[in-house]
């Protein structure tokens, strides 16, 4: 099985408060009728891939819970509950204890230092975590050793200053290939990997997701979809701009994962 190979997934609704959602420059607020519409095409996207979607109420007491992927990872082997490094969202990983515990055979758990999901790209061979203003040594040392009791290698590296998380400059394309900004292609950190640098003016583009046959990419970024499409993948365009206003993209919208307890007709085996 690929590591991009999903039948499941959760999204969070936003509240009306992720208008209020964290962002690191002032700037336009989101449009919240907007905002909901291009969550709305994300979901639709995921299913259109395979996925069995659960989507969970919002909560308007965590303008960005939105962005599940920050409070917590997932593996067919287990979640892990993430401490993400903004005072605001720590409390976000209580609110979905309960749906991964529903879910998940294993539930593993961070108990100390801060780490974001948005700092861990996770490839066929080990798992990227990033050090970040989100993520510090001892978040990143502790979910390496959660990582390694699942058979899964992780290697720590430093997130580009300025740059809000790891998968914001990069995401994985195809077991081989990864789409990176031109400071994370020429950092050396990925040399093992062909990477399709996203031009400067795309750089939003770098936050794809690849969902087993297909890349949701950025739907501004028309010459990084190109350039997906020359190296042989299918893409799908989303929506992001008013998302983009609080500093997020496609990944960090949803946990996915491959629940080996549903069959390929979608039925839980019991
Ligand atoms: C934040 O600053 O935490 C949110 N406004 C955006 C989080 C985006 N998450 C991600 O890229 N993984």
């Amino acid at each position: 099985m690929r590591v991009f190979d999903f039948n499941s997934a959760i999204v969070r609704l936003p509240g009306n408060s992720v208008v209020e959602g964290l962002r690191a420059k002032p700037g336009p607020s989101p449009d919240y009728g907007r905002l909901r519409s291009e969550h709305a095409a994300y979901i639709d996207a995921l299913r259109h891939a395979g996925l069995e979607v659960t989507v969970l109420e919002a909560l308007e007491q965590f303008p960005d819970s939105v962005f599940v992927e920050d409070p917590a990872l997932v593996f067919s082997e287990a979640a892990v509950l993430l401490r993400p490094g903004a005072a605001s969202r720590l409390r976000e990983t209580e609110a979905l204890a309960a749906p991964l515990a529903a879910r998940f055979q294993k539930v593993l758990r961070v108990s100390g230092g801060c780490v974001d999901g948005g700092d861990v790209l996770v490839t066929p061979k080990c798992a990227f975590i990033g050090l970040s203003a989100r993520t510090n040594a001892a978040g990143a040392a502790e979910l390496q050793s959660l990582l390694a009791s699942i058979g899964i290698a992780s290697q720590v590296v430093n997130t580009p200053r300025g740059t809000l998380h790891l998968k914001s400059d990069c995401s994985l394309a195809d077991e081989e290939t990864l789409l990176a900004t031109e400071e994370l292609a020429n950092s050396g950190l990925f040399d093992a990997f062909s990477i399709i640098t996203v031009p400067r003016d795309e750089r939003a583009a770098a936050n794809a997701v690849r969902v087993n046959d297909v890349v949701l990419v950025n739907a501004d970024c028309p010459r990084t979809a190109e350039s997906l499409m020359d190296h042989g993948l299918r893409v799908s365009l989303l929506p992001v701009t008013e998302i983009g206003r609080i500093d997020a993209g496609l990944s960090c919208m949803s946990l996915r994962w491959f629940d080996r307890g549903i069959t390929s007709a979608g039925e839980r085996m019991v």
